[in-house]
């Protein structure tokens, strides 16, 4: 792959947080660095304890490969390979490659000295991620309360769990945390076909301003947010969908045993009714 000339001039030691000059290299465009090896090393090591599972297992269709956590009753305790042990390293695997790919991330800011908003943002996915299967798991006492590894099982634990809440529709943290998912969507959607209108004009036609881009929204909806807190915005809404998500689900089950819909008595139970 031909380098940028920006990259040529950038690509120079520094910036590492742990390891100094360690692997403080690129192969081709990727840049290598100490976590660079530990997430190899993890993703590896994972994605063959994923195989050796589904050896074990009545198929190798990868729809249907199965890599489920340990039986609740081993509660919170190592499990033997073969009845969850294969799910348990899978998930340390996982979290040190997730977490290696963030700090691969905050490295490669600090070379170029750009913020960090990337692996922040990254992070509140891992932070969902380790919600479901190691922050959750332990409140509840068993990592059998964990999702299993497989394409279709995950779908089953989802509609498993949410049902035994009876609907999940009605958790209000789930309402905010699909509120969020929608609008930043529509925000994207928006943004997208925005930036398009107005630099991507047909031939012989001239690319217009960011003024035109705030303009629009001024006539349409009488403001503008502007084009750095379009951005801002965008940020905003997806890491809340995320963090709301992982708000939607511990609270199932630590804070709340009954179903969600009976949650919402304390609207009926208002003194103003009585
Ligand atoms: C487009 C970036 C690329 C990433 C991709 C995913 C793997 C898994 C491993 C066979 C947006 C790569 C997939 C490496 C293969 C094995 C063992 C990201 C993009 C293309 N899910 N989920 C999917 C994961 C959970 C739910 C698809 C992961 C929770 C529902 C894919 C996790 C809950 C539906 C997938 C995870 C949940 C899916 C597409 C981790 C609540 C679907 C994902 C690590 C969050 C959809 C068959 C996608 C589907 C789907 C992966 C967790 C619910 C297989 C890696 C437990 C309801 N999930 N998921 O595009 O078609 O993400 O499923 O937490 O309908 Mg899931
Ligand atoms: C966890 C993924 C983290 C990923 C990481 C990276 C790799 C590398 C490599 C591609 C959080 C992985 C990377 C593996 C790949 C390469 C090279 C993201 C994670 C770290 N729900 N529901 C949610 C909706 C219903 C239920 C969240 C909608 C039913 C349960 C979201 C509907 C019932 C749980 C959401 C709907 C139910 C959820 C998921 C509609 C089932 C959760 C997004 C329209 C009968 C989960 C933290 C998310 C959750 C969750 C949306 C319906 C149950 C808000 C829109 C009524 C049990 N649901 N849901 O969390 O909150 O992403 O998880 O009906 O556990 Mg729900
Ligand atoms: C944005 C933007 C903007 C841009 C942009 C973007 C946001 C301002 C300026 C970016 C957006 C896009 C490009 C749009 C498309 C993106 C998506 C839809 C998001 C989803 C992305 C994907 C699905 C792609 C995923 C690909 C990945 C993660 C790359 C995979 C790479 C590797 C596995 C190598 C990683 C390198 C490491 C760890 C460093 C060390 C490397 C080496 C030693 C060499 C490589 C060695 C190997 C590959 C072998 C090791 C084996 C591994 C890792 C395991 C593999 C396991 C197997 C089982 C195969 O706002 O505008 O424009 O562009």
């Amino acid at each position: 792959m031909s380098m940028l000339s920006f990259e040529k001039k950038y690509r120079v030691r520094g910036g590492t947080l742990f390891g100094g000059d360690l692997f403080d290299f690129w192969v081709g465009p990727f840049y290598v660095g100490v976590f660079g090896i530990t997430t190899i090393f993890f993703t590896l090591l994972g994605t063959a304890m994923i195989f050796y599972g589904a050896s074990l297992g009545p198929t190798w269709n990868p729809w249907q490969i199965n890599i489920a956590p340990p039986d609740l009753s081993y509660g919170l305790a190592l499990a033997p390979l073969k009845e969850g042990g294969i799910w348990q390293v899978v998930t340390i695997c996982a979290i040190g490659a997730f977490g290696s790919w963030a700090l691969r991330e905050v490295e490669i800011c600090r070379k170029l000295g750009i913020g960090y908003h990337v692996p922040i943002a990254f992070s509140v996915a891992i932070f969902a991620y380790v919600t479901l299967v190691v922050i959750r798991p332990v409140l509840l006492g068993a990592w059998g309360h964990a999702f299993p590894y497989g394409i279709f099982s995950h779908l089953d634990w989802v509609s498993n769990v949410g049902y035994q809440y009876l609907h999940f529709h009605y958790n209000p943290a789930h309402m905010i945390a699909v509120t969020f998912f929608f609008t930043t969507t529509l925000a994207l959607a928006m943004h997208g076909a925005l930036v398009l209108s107005s630099t991507n004009p047909p031939k012989g036609e001239k690319v217009k301003t960011p003024e035109h881009e705030d303009t629009y929204f001024r006539d349409l909806i009488g403001y503008s947010v502007g084009t750095l807190g379009i951005h801002r915005l965008g940020l905003f809404l997806a890491l809340s969908a995320g963090f709301w998500s992982a708000v939607c689900i511990v609270i199932s089950g630590p804070f709340w045993t009954q179903s969600w819909p009976e949650w919402w008595t304390w609207w009926l139970d208002l003194p103003i009714w009585r």
